[in-house]
């Protein structure tokens, strides 16, 4: 039983829902033996990537690293799951043409501004808006939202279960 690989990339802001999703997504590849690995912001700025900050530049070198290790996994034949803010379309852009077109599935998880601020769940947004944290994205960072997504889900009126549905949809011709 041995599938395609290739790289799902999350995009979206800070408490829009991407890691619980991309989570739930993993889970139902692996009932379906799909082998799998994810990246995000939490496991490579750790290690990886503790050197560097949120300003543009450091965001970049953060994605592309990030990028080259998913390249490195869809090489080995592991479907990479990656959820990053990842705010910039030229960098979005570099990263699907690092591994190729036809491997990249862009998922831009859509929820307001408005809505993650509601949320707050690890209380960022308030530092931000405080003046505690400088570049917080949709503060006073940048979001540029995509203008041609793989898949969009919209939160919360697509719940998470519905959002792994859309994009097993899309996915299950490659698996
Ligand atoms: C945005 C920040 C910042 C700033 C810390 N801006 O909700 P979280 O906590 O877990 O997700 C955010 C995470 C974003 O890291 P990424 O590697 O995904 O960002 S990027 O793609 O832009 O490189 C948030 C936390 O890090 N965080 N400071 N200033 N998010």
């Amino acid at each position: 039983n041995k599938h395609k690989s290739f790289l799902v990339w999350f995009t979206g802001l800070s408490g829009s829902g991407k890691s619980t999703i991309a989570n739930l997504l993993e889970k139902k590849l692996h009932e379906l033996n799909v082998h799998t690995y994810s990246l995000d912001g939490d496991n490579l700025r750790s290690g990886l990537n503790k050197n560097l900050t949120f300003s543009k530049d450091d965001r970049n070198e953060n994605l592309r690293r990030a990028a080259e290790v998913a390249k490195l996994f869809v090489d080995a034949g592991v479907v990479a799951i990656a959820a990053f803010i990842s705010p910039y379309i030229k960098t979005r852009e570099e990263i699907k043409e690092l591994v190729g077109a036809e491997n990249y599935i862009e998922v831009f998880v859509n929820t307001s501004l408005e809505i993650c601020e509601q949320r707050d769940v690890k209380g960022l947004y308030k530092k931000a808006r405080a003046g505690e944290i400088k570049n917080f994205t949709g503060i006073n960072s940048v979001y540029e939202a995509p203008v041609n997504p793989t898949i969009e889900i919209k939160t919360p009126s697509d719940s998470p279960d519905v959002a792994v549905s859309k994009i097993m949809e899309v996915i299950k011709s490659k698996l």
